[in-house]
């Protein structure tokens, strides 16, 4: 079983585990232990074989057999038995929006429901309105997720939801009862995919704010209304929630439903652990001896900033907030420095015409400009992506002339670098003569064919071509189009231990699809030495901006400038040249 499988395997024991009701520290065990394995990037082979998986933080010991049985691809007879305990339709409701494993098992042992079906029944019949704790108002909205569990199920990339999050911010700002409005959830966190928009906004009154929000003419329709919160589903599927809160609670309403829900548990913790509970709502002074709740709400707290002051933090900026260190750092004082736009100087892997690009050179080189960029490297494909019509040698010297006389001359446009998106071949040997490739002022390395390759059969294919002399950056490293195509196989730990010992660049690939270098993994791999570059992988001057969503990816890997090429100035970036030819 490959490592995501065996992640999955492991989340799937903690939802079972909580659908038969068991104890919370131990439904807790899986699930951390799943995003440890989710995010490290040592070999799991290796540290099975050295037995030191338990050195993991996160991997408690009675996770580590179970993780050696499913990586050897046994049965594990433990899972097994689990999912036999327990009706699948079950586990299908938990799809249902808004509907968690503790309701489901009440309702399945009150009702007998086992499907989404006879819930469905159990909700119209009064059933669910009669138990202890549900209500009307409970069976009405687990009706109205049944209806909504399709449309819900899909995710979006963050650039097209942010397109269409942008305006409709500046919308609910314009509204004269609204006082505060901002972006919260996934998108504010800057994921690289959002399930749904939340918006949460202060008001001096709620209704016009949400007829407002109901009636955009954008809004296919509207799955609720209320006096707190409004969703909405567009056209195309992406929802929309709205919450709406009095202005004092805006800061603590705000944090919440940013999240994430690690990150929020974590803080809850933390705020207990000092007398207090925190909530959308506020914070609450635990009065101690009797359990008494004392003390008011606010505290005075009028900004996230504020809040984390509160409990001791400097302010932890939304795309930290996915509970993977992020408290311990601000505790320390030692989050880092995230990156800005404005500092990034140019980007490196761009096509032309002269291969599957839309735009000439000088128009590429000119919108570079318009951007504010000090250069732009160019780096068509290589002859083996003969379906992007790539360049053969005799091609590449050509542009690399065009290249030369480009920047000679009296042009507008940004400073050219000549580089070459250069295919690794199925042996992991490069597509164009070595003379032709140090001729060049870099080389990208790709992989564009021959997907379906062993794990470990890529891994070496790559590594050879980041050990080739010429080779300056790797591309796209695992080659994924996000809610299209999965990953191909390959041993990023090794892959990234490679490049750090090569000195070879691995990139963030701009591209909203792609975003690949992963995230997770860059915080650790900069730790150790790795260094980034930026690049939209432009086909055209309207694809240069997405550096824009890369920058978002370095922000959440939290990437140093000091390791991000892009931050370099034209005299810097050519000594980085220099040094590796
Ligand atoms: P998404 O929409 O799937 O991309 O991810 P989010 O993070 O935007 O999640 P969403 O829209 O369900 O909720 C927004 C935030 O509200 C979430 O990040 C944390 C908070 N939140 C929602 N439900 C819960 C919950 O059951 N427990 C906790 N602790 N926080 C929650
Ligand atoms: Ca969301
Ligand atoms: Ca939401
Ligand atoms: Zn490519």
């Amino acid at each position: 079983m490959i490592k995501a499988d065996i992640v999955s395997a492991l989340e799937e024991i903690a939802v079972l585990l909580e659908l038969r009701g068991e104890n919370p520290f131990k439904i807790r065990a899986y699930q951390t232990g799943a995003r440890a394995l989710e995010t490290m990037e040592e070999d799991l082979d290796a540290l099975l074989e050295a037995n030191e998986l338990g050195k993991v933080p996160g991997i408690g010991s009675a996770l580590i057999e179970k993780v050696a049985t499913l990586r050897a691809d046994e049965a594990l007879p433990f899972l097994d038995e689990l999912r036999a305990s327990i009706e699948p339709g079950l586990v299908e409701m938990l799809e249902i929006p808004g509907l968690g494993a503790k309701r489901v098992r009440k309702m399945h042992e009150a009702l007998g429901v086992d499907s989404i079906e006879s819930l469905q029944a159990a909700c119209k019949s009064g059933a669910v309105a009669e138990m202890k704790g549900f209500g009307a108002k409970t069976a009405e909205k687990i009706l109205h997720g049944i209806v909504q569990r399709a449309a819900y199920a899909k995710r979006h990339l963050w650039w097209q939801a942010d397109l269409v999050a942008r305006p409709i911010l500046e919308g609910l700002r314009e509204l004269p009862q609204v006082k505060r409005a901002e972006i919260a959830g996934s998108l504010r966190r800057l994921k690289e995919t959002v399930g749904d928009l939340d918006f949460v906004v202060a008001a001096s009154e709620v209704e016009p704010v949400m007829e407002w929000f109901v009636s955009q003419s954008s809004v296919e329709s509207v799955t609720a209304q209320g006096t707190t919160k409004s969703s909405v589903r567009f056209e195309g599927g992406l929802q929309a929630d709205l919450r709406v809160v009095p202005e004092e609670q805006f800061a603590f309403a705000l944090h919440h439903f940013t999240g994430s829900k690690e990150h929020n548990v974590a803080l809850r913790q933390r705020a207990l652990a000092r007398g207090f509970s925190l909530s959308e709502w506020g914070l609450t002074q635990k009065d101690g001896a009797d359990g008494a709740e004392a003390g008011a709400m606010g505290h005075g707290i009028k900004s996230e900033a504020g809040l984390f002051q509160f409990l001791g933090l400097t302010e932890i900026p939304p795309e930290l907030r996915e509970g993977m260190g992020e408290l311990e750092a601000a505790e320390a004082g030692t989050l880092p420095e995230l990156l800005e736009p404005s500092r990034v100087r140019g980007v490196f892997h761009n096509h032309t015409d002269a291969s599957d690009g839309r735009d000439s050179l000088e128009a590429m080189a000119l919108a570079a400009k318009e951007l504010g960029f000090e250069y732009l490297g160019l780096a068509d494909h290589s002859k083996a992506s003969f379906q992007a019509n790539g360049l053969d040698d005799a091609r590449v010297l050509k542009q690399l002339e065009k290249v030369r006389a480009y920047n000679a001359s009296e042009s507008e446009g940004a400073h050219l670098f000549a580089g070459i998106e250069c295919d690794i071949l199925k042996d992991g040997s490069l597509d164009l003569e070595d003379t032709t490739l140090s001729a060049l002022d870099y080389v990208v390395v790709s992989v564009h064919s021959a997907f379906g390759m062993g794990a470990a059969e890529m891994t070496q294919r790559v590594i050879r071509a980041i050990e080739h002399p010429t080779t300056t950056m790797l591309g796209h490293p695992t080659g994924r189009l996000l809610l299209r195509r999965e990953a191909y196989a390959i041993d990023l730990a090794k892959i990234i231990d490679a490049a750090i010992a090569n000195q070879v660049i691995i990139e963030i690939n701009a591209n909203p699809q792609r975003l690949d270098l992963d995230w997770r993994l860059w915080r650790r791999a900069a730790e150790r030495g790795l260094h980034c570059a930026i690049n939209p992988d432009a086909h055209g001057v309207s694809g240069l901006d997405y550096f824009r969503a890369g920058v978002n990816i370095a922000r959440k890997g939290w990437l140093p400038a000091e390791q991000v090429l892009n931050c370099r100035d034209q005299a810097g970036v050519e000594r980085w040249f220099a040094k590796r030819q």
